[in-house]
């Protein structure tokens, strides 16, 4: 019978700019994730203490309250694990301070003691799509070297604190993310210079090795990770151009994974770099910090995507952030993310063929609608459907013989979106009462797929496809 490992970390994954709210509450400076209320891909918005207007990330779930509840909710559900990250501007509010923010550090400690008492166990990202705003602003985001030496200063203080209680580390959130959104990702502006963004990108790879070297030294039985987006890419045809334009589209994110994984750039980068007037300043101290790869992958995956040579037919089905062209064969969700639970098998083929390090799922989910019955129960069935049939697929993944730490779904609890910082795109399995406006009661329910995944923990994963 097919199965999965006994100590599979089951989950689920939040962060904290889009959960906690508290947004400025005990000394937490503005970060970019507060200064871009709409999401990701929404418009700046300058920010002032003083300046009454609030938005809803301002209060999100309000977690920061909260966390309690919540917390006992997921050890309802049986959760082994739980993913979330630490605000860099509760500890650091400006980013560049010798001292770190005592209220911001407790903050964390009081959460991590939360989850000790039901034995779940903290994965934590030191940076899930947020930083200090006046890294920016004075320093121009990670396009400054100096930068790297902030991070470090972060990532050893909450190393320092939290080692007896964190023993799962990510760096940054979804890495590749930058070449995207380079204001989310690497604090800079939208209409950087492709130079600009992967100097910036070098900065933080650098930071990332550093931060790992740290972690071994600091926590030496703790394990520490990368995180990819899974921008899986299938060719649109089997014409050979679509074949290895599809092979470069890939390479664009998994050179991310190579250089962490690895520890030195790809040869097909170098090209890519030479070719296209890229030159990047990486010193020989760069070259050695490099060396201090990754324990193991992790990777988000919520959808796949095809690639095509043709320029005109690229141009024309480019919709999406990430420039997917549409597969003919695939639903899609009312976001318009492409469903292909095959597609996760193959992402963990791929990445356990090419790295042999092990691989954590830490986020999968569907963004959907919800809405309540009369009774008020919330019966989400396309939910359970979309995760079932992506944790098959995990389970068939496990009997190629991929090595699997485990899985933690996005969005346990309805939370703000990242792309939009909207709540109408939920995910969770819970429930929460909250609104556009931000004046809902924040009154947390339980859906029918809470149920279903208690069961799916429950029987370490025998219940699916029942
Ligand atoms: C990933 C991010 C998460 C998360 C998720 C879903 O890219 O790491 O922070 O939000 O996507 O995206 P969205 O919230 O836009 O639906």
């Amino acid at each position: 019978m097919k199965q999965f490992p006994t100590h599979f970390l089951w989950g689920g994954a939040i962060a904290a700019n889009q959960v906690e709210g508290a947004y400025l509450t005990d000394g937490k400076g503005f970060s970019t994730s507060d200064v871009l209320p709409q999401g990701i891909t929404g418009p700046v918005v300058e920010r002032d203490p003083a300046d009454e207007t609030r938005y809803l990330k301002d209060i999100a779930i309000d977690f920061y309250h909260r966390y309690p509840e919540d917390i006992a909710l997921f050890a309802e559900m049986g959760f082994k694990c739980l993913r979330t990250s630490i605000a860099w501007s509760r500890v650091f509010p400006h980013g560049d301070e010798k001292q770190p923010n005592e209220a911001g550090l407790a903050f964390y400690d009081q959460l991590f003691d939360e989850m000790a008492k039901y034995g779940i166990q903290p994965l934590i990202t030191l940076s899930h799509y947020e930083m200090p705003w006046t890294l920016v602003k004075k320093y121009g985001g990670w396009g400054d070297r100096r930068l790297i030496a902030f991070f470090e200063h972060y990532a050893r203080t909450v190393f320092n604190r939290y080692q007896s209680k964190v023993k799962l580390w990510l760096t940054f959130n979804e890495i590749n993310m930058s070449l995207h959104e380079p204001l989310t990702g690497v604090g800079l502006s939208r209409n950087s210079t492709q130079s600009e963004i992967y100097q910036a990108i070098h900065h933080q790879l650098v930071a990332s090795a550093r931060a790992v070297k740290l972690c071994r030294e600091i926590i030496p039985d703790a394990q520490i990770g990368n995180m990819l987006l899974g921008g899986l890419m299938y060719p649109l045809t089997c014409k050979p151009e679509d074949v290895l334009a599809t092979l470069q589209k890939n390479q664009k994110w998994l050179f991310f994974g190579d250089v962490q994984s690895r520890g030195n750039y790809p040869g097909y980068m170098l090209r890519y770099f030479r070719e296209n007037g890229i030159e990047l300043t990486i010193t020989e101290q760069d070259k050695h910090d490099l060396k201090n790869t990754v324990d193991f992958i992790s990777f988000s995956y919520y959808m796949s995507g095809c690639m095509t040579a043709d320029e005109a037919e690229y141009q024309k089905q480019q919709g999406n952030i990430l420039h997917m062209v549409a597969n003919p064969y695939l639903p899609s969700s009312e976001w318009g993310w492409q469903i292909d639970p095959l597609g996760l098998r193959t992402i963990l083929n791929l990445l356990w063929d090419r790295y042999q390090k092990p691989l954590f799922i830490v986020e999968n989910g569907l963004g959907a609608k919800d809405t309540p019955e009369a009774d008020s129960s919330i019966r989400d069935d396309y939910r359970i459907q979309y995760l079932s049939d992506h944790l098959i697929q995990v389970r068939e993944a496990i009997e190629d013989g991929v090595d699997i730490m485990g899985y933690t779904s996005w969005g346990p609890i309805d939370l703000v979106s990242a792309s939009k910082g909207e709540i109408s795109k939920r995910y969770g399995y819970i429930y929460v009462d909250q609104n556009e406006q931000g004046t809902g009661s924040l009154e947390r329910r339980r859906k029918k797929s809470f149920y279903w995944y208690k069961r799916v923990i429950e029987t370490n994963g025998s219940s699916l496809g029942e």
